[in-house]
């Protein structure tokens, strides 16, 4: 028996009023795709089964290290978070999954968290462990590193906890275990690159060994923040290197703001992908580094061109092709719920332009080194707007056309201002 927070009367009030327009739309862009040998019901049918995962931590409104300005109705809870997840899959139908991160997520009961989802109409996707802060009842302390530490019962007490992600992890359905330490260094001399390294495998190579069979271990490299002269696995080079040593089950996951700047991201995805490594991404968006600004507000561009190598590598499949794809990012002066519902929009309209692209065209122009009508194949498919196909995908699926104006018609957050207790002020990531 499912619960969705969003009356189902109010969605259908405001799809019958954009109903024509939207199909009006629909219509004249299946002509224009028809004229290129595109089925626009084919596309939509891949947009229909695409989904992307929503962090757990994402509801609730980030900070940075400065200030965090808490908004009335923001969840305090896993409770409350899933409530609110449950909105935007209710609405926006392509975020099914909620990506759990403990201990920010613990309760007592785990079958009832997962019977509670479902009923909400969620699932649950990839169990995050966290070695990057202190909690209260913990023994050693992770100021000097978690799996990297000097001290071996520091890395044990990573090692049990990461375990026990990945027990709870089986209890609420999830598959893969995504791990990002906030090891490193900030002055040279501090701790020795190699012997880190060493330490970091030793204690990766014990939880690896714990995976069940059908797990995978995501491990997710970040160059900087909070270390600031070197970090652990600080890039792709470092995340594969690790992933081949502790097996086939080790994958890499790119997080689009964990880079150096500049960094060519969809290349970095064509090398994963081509041994066999690449594990998942988290989506969102920078100016300036890992800023976790929304995916696509700043170089929508780039995660274009990061799915037309996801459907070069579909193309070319290699070891289980089967990436993970989650929102990661800090919604510091928004909605977290309108950010979500935006940047899902966002990434799905994304991968609705890469299918569009011409890839016998492609193909044949790069065989012709023809460079022009190569970045010409790219450039048509990027240029045209897919909306209509995402709009008519969600509102077969019980979605709403417009998921911001639904949601502001239904006060949802202020519905929740009135039942939910007031966030502490005080900084923090999430
Ligand atoms: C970090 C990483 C990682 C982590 C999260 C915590 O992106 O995914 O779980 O932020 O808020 O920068
Ligand atoms: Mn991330
Ligand atoms: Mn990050």
């Amino acid at each position: 028996m499912t619960r969705l927070p969003i009356s189902a009367d109010l969605i259908a009030t405001r799809n019958a009023v954009h109903a024509e327009a939207l199909e009006d739309d629909y219509a004249a862009l299946g002509r224009k795709l028809a004229r290129t040998g595109i089925d626009i019901d084919a596309i939509k049918d891949r947009v229909a089964g695409f989904s992307v995962a929503v962090p757990s931590w994402g509801a609730g409104r980030g900070g940075t290290r400065f200030a965090k300005f808490p908004i009335a109705g923001e969840p305090t809870n896993i409770h409350e978070k899933l409530e609110d997840c449950a909105v935007i899959q209710q609405l926006g139908r392509v975020t099914p999954r909620v990506s759990p991160h403990f201990p920010w997520d613990k309760v007592s009961d785990y079958k009832g968290l997962r019977a509670e989802a479902a009923s909400l109409g969620l699932g649950f996707d990839a169990v995050n462990s966290n070695t990057f802060q202190d909690q209260p009842e913990q023994a050693y302390t992770y100021a000097n590193g978690s799996l990297a530490a000097q001290d071996a019962a520091t890395r044990q007490q990573a090692v049990d906890h990461n375990i026990e992600c990945i027990e709870i992890g089986v209890q609420l359905g999830s598959t893969d275990l995504t791990v990002w330490v906030g090891d490193g260094t900030n002055f040279p001399g501090q701790q020795d690159l190699s012997r880190s390294l060493d330490r970091y495998l030793e204690a990766a190579s014990k939880i690896y060994a714990a995976l069940p069979y059908d797990w995978r271990m995501l491990l997710e490299h970040k160059m900087f923040e909070p270390a600031f002269y070197s970090t652990v696995i600080s890039d792709w080079g470092s995340s594969i290197l690790a992933a081949q040593e502790l097996g086939p089950k080790a994958k890499c996951l790119v997080d689009l703001g964990h880079h150096a700047p500049n960094v060519n991201i969809e290349q970095i995805v064509a090398r994963l992908h081509r041994f066999g490594k690449l594990g998942g991404f988290h989506f969102n968006d920078s100016k300036y580094g890992d800023d976790d600004l929304d995916s696509g507000s700043i170089n929508p561009h780039q995660l274009f061109l990061v799915f037309n190598e996801l459907v070069e590598a579909e193309h070319d499949p290699r070891d289980g092709f089967n990436p993970s794809y989650m929102i990661d990012q800090s919604h510091n002066v928004t909605d977290p719920i309108e950010s979500m519902l935006s940047s899902a929009e966002t990434i799905t309209q994304c991968f609705a332009k890469a299918r569009l692209v011409d890839r016998a065209a492609l193909h044949a122009a790069q065989e012709a080194n023809d460079t022009m009508m190569a970045f010409q194949a790219l450039r048509r498919a990027y240029n045209i707007d897919v909306a209509p196909i995402l709009a008519k995908a969600r509102m077969e699926a019980g979605g709403a056309i417009d998921v911001l104006e639904a949601y502001r018609l239904s006060q949802y957050r202020s519905r929740k201002a009135q039942e939910r207790k007031a966030v502490g002020l005080g900084a923090g990531i999430v």
